[in-house]
C-alpha cells in the first residue's frame, strides 16, 4: 500500500500497481499485485513504467470531527460507502489492465496507478492531489512513484467543485487532469484551468438541452432545485437565463442542503406542494437529492413532472422501490451509454483482499466482517466467496454504463497520449528544436501537449474521442422513466440531443413514446 491507514488519517486508497518497486509498500500487497499482473500475461519485468493517478468519491462524506483544538489535528475519516463510484474505480483498473495486455498500444510501457478517495469533499480532493504530487508526506512536488516512474495525469477528481479545487493545484504544475464527470461550465476557462480536460460534456449543452425541452412542450411555469455546489448552481443559472429570455417564468428556485438538514428538506417539500408549477427541473447529484425524494414519497407528492439532470437520471440510489408514484414520467438527460465487454466479469472477479477499500466494499456489501482466516468461519463473518452478483447489484449492474464509460475513455485518452509521446520520431518532435520527450522522464506539460492533440477510437464502441479546448461533444440521450406492470421503473430512450448539429436539428424527441404521470393525457401543462 502506498498509504498508511485505510479509514483514518490520510487517504482511503492508495494503490501503486507494480508496487514491487515502490518503497513504502508492504510485502503482502506487493506480491498480490505482481501475481495479478502475472496471471494476465504481464511478462516483461523490464518494461518502462508510468503511473496514472485516479480520484473517485467512493465515500459520500467525511466523518464529523469533535472540533477539539487541544490535540494534534488529524485528517478526518470518510463514511458512507458508494457502490456505484466504487464500480468506477474498478473500471479504471480494468482499462489499465486491458491496455497493459495490448501489443499495439504502449507496447513497451506498463501503466500503473495510484487511486485516491475524494469522499465527495473538497478538502479531501485537495489533500489527495497534494499527496499525489508529492508522494506521501513531503511537501515537494515532482514525486516519482517507486523506481522513478513518472506520474502521467490525474483521472478525477469527482464532482465539479472537487475538480475545480484540484485543477487549480495541478494547473500550477502544468499537470494534466482528465475528468470523467466534472461537467460544470466553470471548468471551461483555460485561463483558470489550463491543464483540465474531460470526457463528460460541458453542462452548457445540458442546460441548453433542458431549456429546449421546456420550450418544446410550451411549459410556461417551472420550478428549479439545485444542489448547493458548482454543478447545481451553474447548471440552473444557465438554464434559467435561457428560458427566461424566451418568456418562461420560474415559480421557485430551491437549493438542496449539502449536510443533512431536515428543516431545509421540509421547506422544499412545502414549496413543491404549494407551487402551481408542475414541472420541476433538478440539477443535482443523486447523493444530494436522495433525502428530498424520501420526504416527497412520505408526503405522497404526485402529479408532477420531474426533469432530471444527468447526475441522477439513471441512479439506483434514487430509483428505489416505491418511487414510481412520485417519479414515474420523469424526463432526463443521460450521457452516452456503452457496453464494455469483459467489464462485468472483471467486476465480479474482484479479490476481496486486494486493498483496504476493496475489503471495506466487501464488508459493506455482505454486511459482515471479512474473515482473514479461510478456515471455519464464525457466524457474521464472510469469506470473500459470497457471490457478488447476489450481494450487490449496483456495483455489478452494467446496464447503464454512462459515467463508467467516461472513466474508461479517460484512461484510454491518457494511454494514447503516452503512446504518441513514446513514439515521437527524434528530430520531428513538437518541442524545442523539434525534440521529443522521453517516456521515462517527460515533464507534465509535455504530456499535456499530447493529451490536447489526442484522437482515437474507443475500443468496442469505436466512438471517436478528441478534445476541443479540453471539452468533448455534447451528446445526450433523453430518458423517460416509465412504470412497468409490476410498479418498477424502466428507463426508455425517447429522443436525443446533439450539441454539434445545426440549432434546429439538435433535439429529436418522440412525443408519442413518452409516458407521463401527470394528469393531462397529452403532455402536462405547467400551470
Ligand atoms: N457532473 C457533476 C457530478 C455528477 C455526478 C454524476 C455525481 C455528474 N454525474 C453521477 C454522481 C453521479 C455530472 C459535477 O459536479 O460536475
Amino acid at each position: 500500500m502506498c498509504f498508511k491507514s485505510s479509514r483514518g488519517n490520510h487517504l482511503l486508497l492508495g494503490l501503486c500497481a507494480f508496487l514491487h518497486f515502490h518503497k513504502s509498500v508492504s510485502a503482502e500487497s506487493t506480491c498480490k499485485l505482481k501475481a495479478k499482473f502475472n496471471l494476465n500475461g504481464y511478462k516483461d519485468v523490464e518494461k518502462k513504467k508510468v503511473v496514472v493517478g485516479g480520484m473517485f468519491p467512493v465515500h459520500q462524506r467525511v466523518t464529523s470531527t469533535d472540533g477539539n483544538t487541544s490535540s494534534v489535528p488529524v485528517s478526518s475519516g470518510c463514511e458512507g460507502f458508494n457502490f456505484r463510484t466504487f464500480r468506477w474505480t474498478q473500471t479504471m483498473l480494468f482499462a489499465i489492465e486491458e491496455i497493459n495486455l495490448r501489443t499495439d498500444l504502449l507496447p513497451k510501457t506498463d501503466l500503473g496507478y495510484v487511486i485516491y478517495d475524494s469522499c465527495f469533499t473538497i478538502s479531501k480532493a485537495v489533500e489527495g492531489t497534494l499527496t499525489y504530487l508529492t508522494g506521501q508526506d513531503e511537501a515537494v512536488p515532482n514525486y516519482r512513484c517507486g523506481d522513478g516512474a513518472p506520474l502521467a495525469a490525474l483521472v478525477g477528481a469527482g464532482g465539479s467543485d472537487l475538480s475545480i479545487a484540484t485543477a487549480r493545484i495541478l494547473g500550477l504544475y502544468h499537470f494534466p487532469q482528465v475528468s470523467y464527470f466534472s461537467s460544470c461550465s466553470a471548468l471551461e476557462s483555460k485561463f483558470q484551468f489550463p491543464t483540465f480536460l474531460r470526457t463528460i460534456p460541458n453542462d452548457v449543452h445540458q442546460s441548453t438541452a433542458i431549456a429546449k425541452l421546456v420550450l418544446h412542450f410550451g411549459w410556461t411555469w417551472v420550478g428549479t432545485i439545485a444542489a448547493d455546489d458548482d454543478y447545481g448552481k451553474y447548471g440552473i443559472k444557465e438554464f434559467k437565463e435561457q428560458v427566461e429570455e424566451a418568456g418562461v417564468c420560474i415559480s421557485f428556485s430551491e437549493t438542496l442542503p449539502k449536510v443533512s438538514s431536515p428543516e431545509d428538506i421540509q421547506r422544499i417539500v412545502d414549496t413543491v406542494v404549494e407551487s402551481t408549477a408542475k414541472i420541476i427541473v433538478v440539477f443535482s447529484s443523486d447523493v444530494d437529492l436522495s433525502p428530498l425524494i424520501v420526504e416527497l414519497l412520505r408526503h405522497n407528492v404526485t402529479n408532477r413532472t420531474w426533469i432530471a439532470s444527468e447526475a441522477w437520471v439513471t441512479s439506483a440510489l434514487i430509483n428505489q422501490p416505491g418511487v414510481s408514484s412520485v417519479l414515474g414520467g420523469t424526463l432526463g438527460f443521460g450521457v452516452k451509454r456503452a457496453n464494455i465487454p469483459g467489464l462485468q466479469s472483471y467486476l465480479l472477479s474482484l479479490d476481496p483482499y486486494a486493498d483496504s477499500l476493496t475489503e471495506e466494499f466487501w464488508e459493506t456489501a455482505a454486511n459482515s466482517t471479512l474473515s482473514r482466516a479461510a478456515r471455519a468461519v464464525p457466524d457474521g463473518l464472510c469469506t470473500g466467496k459470497e457471490s457478488l452478483q447476489r450481494l450487490n447489484s449496483t456495483y455489478s449492474d452494467v446496464s447503464q454504463l454512462r459515467i463508467t464509460y467516461n472513466v474508461y475513455k479517460a484512461v484510454y485518452a491518457v494511454a494514447h497520449a503516452l503512446h504518441n509521446l513514446e513514439h515521437c520520431v527524434p528530430g520531428q518532435g513538437p518541442f524545442n528544436r523539434n525534440s521529443c520527450a522521453e517516456i521515462t522522464s517527460f515533464e507534465p506539460w509535455q504530456l499535456m501537449y499530447y493529451l490536447k492533440n489526442v484522437r482515437f477510437n474507443v475500443p468496442h464502441t469505436e466512438e471517436e474521442i478528441f478534445f476541443n479546448d479540453g471539452d468533448v461533444d455534447g451528446y445526450y440521450d433523453i430518458i423517460n422513466w416509465q412504470v412497468k406492470g409490476d410498479g418498477e421503473l424502466s428507463y426508455v430512450i425517447v429522443g436525443s440531443y446533439n450539441g454539434t448539429a445545426q440549432p434546429e436539428a439538435r433535439m429529436t424527441i418522440q412525443n408519442e413514446s413518452i409516458v407521463w404521470n401527470n394528469e393531462d393525457v397529452e403532455h402536462p401543462r405547467s400551470v
